[in-house]
């Protein structure tokens, strides 16, 4: 719809013409019981005596035209098929009427709402409807709406093509139907057992079944009649067994995160530390260079992506003691189930960036996660946040396809800006806005993770800006704290303003911390941004009886602070909650900023400014075209 002429009947077919082809939502022949009425006396007096005579509820003087009356029933609308006509010929008799005119309906579009009637997203696959986090109908008592918006990722065209994910875990079958044609052989290994064949290894109690169902849920192939559909259904899948045998160390961890970084663009793990809601535990040396690797030249130096499961440990649990959920290379990942609430498995903490779905609390058998399993099987009961990482890894999937010169921050950037608050909801702690107004939760991170924004914003996408640390301060000096005063501690920080390495606009906080305690599992600390955003750091472990080790140069990081300002005053509350009193020596607080100089989404910026200028010039040709079809109207009655 680029110009029209302002008057007449032409201009108003040619309007109409737009609009359908503009919409394709005009229905023809719809008719209300509503009409335009022209009179030959003006009164309002007058055309409300002819309403209520001829059965019309309500009347009003149009502001348009002249002696133009409005005559229509009290109830919504109705939409009909055929005229009413006895009201328009009766009306057409009465003398003191000079035209009528009934009203025809045509469509109008909310923006941004998406029927699940309309997803058109055909498969054979007999688990497919069972795959409420795929696309929530509202299947086992779920919330209809609540999944990873996948169907519109694929309607756009993105399956996950040219894509590697890996799964490190205990094996995969790769002899499973639904799985072998997604298989890259190539890609894989076997750490567990030093062979390039991670098969897993069968045993009476399923107990290695875990990586196969993971596999299932990345890249199970679609419309092949056996189970389900993976997320990203045309991507490859590597497996790299390294969990099966007695022990793990270093060498298998670190040899796993830095497998083929070059052939493998996603590596997603389910898997960390106990989640005995004592331990703090993290990556080794070795483990920690092989992802520094990663991310610095993983992908040609885009930097491989690696998605981590927050943890099963409960609410006794904190992933902020576990140094793979936290750290800044990894991106975590919480579950919901399928109503919105939390599996009661899911771990709380500042590091979460985001959330996909598992099962939990619901007796339903089909609230589980459907995916295949061993013995080329399928299963309806994948679960734990396990299941939720590999469901992220198939979105990212999604979203290197719509653009493969991501790299491992952008993919980052994009997560913060598309997961969505949805309809999760947290008994706990409330949703709130940092400092930019992005939404989070302690909980769930930025949301649910959706693939149709994600893609779409991907494929648009320009790479972040060079990214900078800085060394906000540091309190060195030990302060003694107890159950009954709490310490307060406060950095105020000009985030190395006129140095090379000034952050201006955040990405992720650290606060290494070291502090012993005569109960480690009673402590709570919270850091407060200076834009006002509390971050929890660490809540209460009530199993962690530590008295000795405390934390010793511990990272904890926070993603709530994105986007924000770093300068400024930031408040450090370092306290108990429990039952009996303790005590504690706080010896050590550095605050470690990260991010970028330059405004990341600038460009970004301008293009939504731009997009929502043409939308708003586009309700403008809208409100035209309501006006020029009321003036065409004028225009034939008073041709009458
Ligand atoms: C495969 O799954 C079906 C349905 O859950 C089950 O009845 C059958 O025993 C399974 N097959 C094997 C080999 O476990
Ligand atoms: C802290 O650590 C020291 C040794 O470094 C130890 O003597 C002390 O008992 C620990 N506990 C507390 C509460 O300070
Ligand atoms: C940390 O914040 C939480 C939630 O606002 C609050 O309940 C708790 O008392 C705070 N802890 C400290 C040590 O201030
Ligand atoms: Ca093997
Ligand atoms: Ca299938
Ligand atoms: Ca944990």
């Amino acid at each position: 719809m680029r110009e029209f002429s302002r008057d007449g009947a032409t201009v108003i077919l040619i309007l109409l013409h737009t609009v359908v082809t503009a919409t394709g939502a005009v229905e023809e022949g719809i008719f209300t019981n509503h009409f335009l009425v022209q009179l030959h006396e003006q009164t309002d007096d007058a055309a409300r005596q002819l309403a209520t005579e001829h059965g019309f509820d309500s009347v009003r003087k149009l502001p348009f035209g002249e002696g133009l009356f409005h005559f229509y029933p009290k109830d919504i609308p109705q939409a009909r098929r055929r005229r009413s006509l006895q009201h328009k010929q009766r009306l057409e008799k009465d003398h003191r009427v000079k035209s009528v005119f009934e009203q025809e309906g045509f469509g109008r579009r909310k923006r941004g709402y998406r029927d699940i009637n309309d997803i058109d997203a055909k498969m054979n696959d007999p688990l497919f409807t069972k795959q409420w986090y795929l696309i929530n109908t509202g299947q086992a008592d779920g919330t209809p709406g609540l999944d990873l918006n996948v169907a519109e990722a694929w309607e756009l065209g993105y399956t996950g093509k040219g894509v590697t994910i890996a799964i490190m875990d205990d094996g995969i079958d790769y002899l499973h139907p639904d799985l072998a044609s997604n298989y890259n052989a190539e890609a894989s290994y076997d750490f567990s057992s030093n062979d390039p064949y991670p098969y897993p290894r069968y045993t009476d109690d399923w107990f290695n079944s875990h990586g196969t169902r993971c596999a299932g849920e990345v890249s199970a192939a679609a419309n092949n009649n056996i189970c389900g559909v993976g997320v990203a259904y045309n991507s490859k899948v590597a497996g790299i067994r390294m969990l099966d045998q007695p022990f793990m160390t270093d060498i298998i961890e670190a040899s796993s995160i830095s497998h083929m970084p070059q052939v493998i663009d996603i590596y997603s793990a389910s898997w960390g530390p106990t989640d005995d809601g004592k331990t703090v535990d993290g990556p080794r040396e070795l483990t920690l260079q092989a992802m520094a690797d990663g991310v610095n030249k993983g992908r040609g130096g885009k930097g491989s992506i690696y998605v981590w499961a927050s943890g099963d440990g409960g609410s006794y649990d904190d992933c902020n003691c576990d140094g793979y959920a936290s750290s800044m290379w990894t991106i975590s990942i919480n579950s919901a189930i399928n109503d919105g609430r939390t599996a009661l498995y899911d771990e709380s903490c500042s590091s979460t960036l985001a959330s996909t779905f598992s099962n939990g609390r619901k007796r339903n058998p089909e609230a589980g996660v459907a995916t295949t399993d061993l013995y080329g099987n399928c299963t309806l009961r994948h679960s734990g946040t396990s299941a939720a990482a590999p469901e992220a890894a198939g979105v990212f999937a999604l979203a290197l396809e719509a653009n493969p010169d991501l790299t491992w921050r952008d993919m980052q950037h994009l997560t913060v800006l598309t997961s969505k608050r949805n309809q999760l909801h947290d008994e706990v702690h409330q949703w709130r806005r940092n400092g930019v107004g992005l939404e989070f939760n302690h909980l769930f991170g930025y949301g649910v993770l959706d693939a149709g924004g994600m893609v779409k914003m991907a494929k648009e996408w320009k790479t972040v800006p060079e990214r900078f640390h800085c060394v906000a301060g540091s309190v060195q000096e030990s302060h003694k704290f107890t159950s009954d005063k709490s310490l307060v501690l406060t950095i105020t920080t000009d985030a190395c303003q006129g140095k090379d390495n000034f952050v201006r606009y955040l990405e992720h906080v650290q606060a290494v911390i070291t502090v012993n305690t005569s109960r480690r599992g009673d402590l709570n600390i919270n850091m407060t941004s200076p834009a006002g955003t509390k971050s929890i750091l660490l809540s209460r472990r009530p199993r962690d009886d530590d008295t000795k080790v405390g934390f010793d140069k511990w990272p904890f990081m926070t993603t709530h602070t994105w986007g924000e300002d770093p300068r400024g005053t930031w408040v450090l509350e370092v306290g108990f909650k429990g039952d009996s009193p303790q005590r504690g020596i706080m010896k050590e607080w550095t605050l470690m900023l990260h991010g970028t100089q330059s405004a990341p989404y600038i460009d970004q910026i301008v293009r939504d400014y731009q997009s929502k200028l043409a939308m708003s010039k586009k309700q403008e040709l809208e409100e035209e075209l309501d006006e020029a079809v009321e003036r065409s109207l004028e225009t034939l009655m008073s041709k009458n």
